[in-house]
């Protein structure tokens, strides 16, 4: 999904402006209507002629060829913004739509549109509302990770979140100027680098190495999950230890864990209702449900997120991309807790100087949002684990971070905070007798544990294992 996603967009970009087509349309009531014809009847086209009795091949070319035209058109065309963005948000929802013409509506959106895209405020519950384990809270949990919910849904009102957060998110500048050989010394390639300090390892979309952030991981409740050698090199990625930079910024593990704990805490609340809710769809046994599993866990993971400014970033290519600082992808595990992003300048925090930077997902509309929350809110998102378990009624949620553009990205620097909640290495994972992702590595009748599968998903997916 996402890799087809990131081709189109490449695809979409090979069309260029053409001043006169664009003043033809814009100057004269014929090309305003050809192109709003264009828009309206592509996609049925499209989808009348996959349903045709017509040899693939043809039906294949005929798409392509009528995605070109409409690509060009809009492309030459992104300044008309009202009329277009209604008219593509209706199209968007317009059912049945060929799957290809959805793809290039939203990317087109997503890449041409910049100050149309939807700015969409996350779904919200007070943290009073989730400590009541007697309130029902079914529909909030559905509109946030349900078939038909946004993707994502933010906590409220949580005591002692606001200073956690700052006094953490002050801190990863702080890391990311430490000296090399000092941030060398936190690094832990045995673990791929999922302990301690990690900076170019991971690969971006186009398969250069990330060097537009640097992250910090480290399991924010246990400092050595385990001590068995043979499990710590079966499972690196769990079962490895702590690496604090204790001399060098000993503040660091104190807000790492206070931080983690309290979005753990608030996630565990969240996951009981998540429980209540797919209930009433499913049989949830009672060791299988997501806040016991979660409970269960001895690995849950915290990642402190540093993005450089925009001039010390040595990856240019991807900056007029929708998913310019963070590649798309959905979380591999249970449930992603998310804080609001901070942005600085030379160290000083600033109001976010570019509302189109910042976190955007794709809903289960296909329609790509960019997502608000409060400063002060928690983000939770579904991962891949749950989605699974859960028979697809918790949903996992694509998403990706764009970097801001123009002259306000000048020195910008980003900072957040994810905990990823996943299962324990030694968790039995009950799968279902239907899967929709994952199928291959899934077998039938036959529970692997949490480690288990993950390491099939490396293997598999990422041919990352020495
Ligand atoms: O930077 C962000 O806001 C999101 C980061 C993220 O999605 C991740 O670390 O998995
Ligand atoms: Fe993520």
């Amino acid at each position: 999904m996402t890799g087809e996603f990131v081709n189109f967009h490449k695809y979409s970009n090979k069309f260029p402006r053409l001043p006169f087509f664009t003043s033809f349309i814009k100057s004269n009531l014929v090309g305003i209507i050809f192109l709003k014809l264009l828009i309206i009847y592509t996609p049925s086209i499209n989808q009348a002629t996959a349903n045709s009795g017509l040899r693939k091949q043809h039906r294949d070319d005929f798409v392509r060829a009528t995605n070109s035209v409409l690509t060009f058109a809009i492309k030459s065309c992104d300044d008309l913004p009202n009329f277009l963005s209604s008219r593509l948000f209706f199209l968007l929802h317009r059912s049945p739509i060929h799957q290809s013409s959805r793809r290039i509506i939203s990317t087109i959106m997503a890449s041409s549109f910049q100050s149309l895209f939807p700015a969409i405020r996350t779904v919200t519950i007070s943290y009073s509302e989730l400590q009541d384990r007697s309130v029902d809270l079914s529909m909030k949990i559905e509109e946030g990770f349900g078939r038909k919910g946004l993707g994502i849904l933010s906590v409220t009102d949580v005591p002692g979140f606001p200073s956690l957060r700052q006094d953490l998110l002050r801190l990863s500048s702080r890391l990311a100027k430490l000296p090399e050989d000092v941030k060398k010394e936190l690094e832990d390639p045995h673990s791929r680098y999922n302990f301690g300090w990690s900076h170019g390892k991971e690969k971006l979309e186009s398969g250069k190495p990330d060097l537009l952030k640097g992250s910090f991981y480290a399991n924010p409740i246990l400092d050595t999950p385990t001590t068995d050698t043979s499990l710590i090199q079966r499972y690196p990625s769990y079962c490895g230890s702590n690496i604090w930079p204790s001399r060098e910024l000993p503040e660091l593990e104190l807000a790492f864990k206070a931080l983690g704990k309290l979005i753990l805490d608030v996630g565990l609340m969240l996951a009981y209702h998540c429980d209540q809710y797919a209930a009433k769809m499913m049989k949830v046994h009672e060791d299988e449900g997501l806040e016991k599993i979660l409970l269960n866990s001895r690995c849950h993971k915290g990642r402190l997120l540093y993005y450089f400014p925009a001039q010390q970033s040595t990856c240019s290519e991807d900056t007029d991309n929708l998913s310019s600082w963070c590649g798309w992808h959905t979380d591999h595990g249970s449930l992603t807790g998310l804080t609001c992003a901070m942005f600085t300048r030379d160290g000083v925090e600033i109001p976010s100087p570019d509302n189109a930077a910042g976190l955007y997902i794709r809903t289960r509309a296909e329609e790509i949002v960019k997502v608000c929350y409060g400063e002060n809110d928690i983000a939770y998102q579904i991962g891949e684990t749950t989605e699974i378990l859960s028979r697809g009624y918790l949903c996992a949620t694509p998403h990706c971070v764009r970097a801001p553009n123009g002259k306000e990205a000048f020195n910008l620097e980003r900072s957040t905070f994810a905990l990823f909640m996943q299962p324990d290495w030694d968790q039995k994972l009950n799968f279902p007798e239907e899967v929709h992702i994952h199928k291959e590595i899934i077998p039938t009748n036959c529970a692997l544990t949490f480690g288990e599968y993950s390491e099939k998903l490396l293997d598999k997916y990422y041919h990352l294992k020495s």
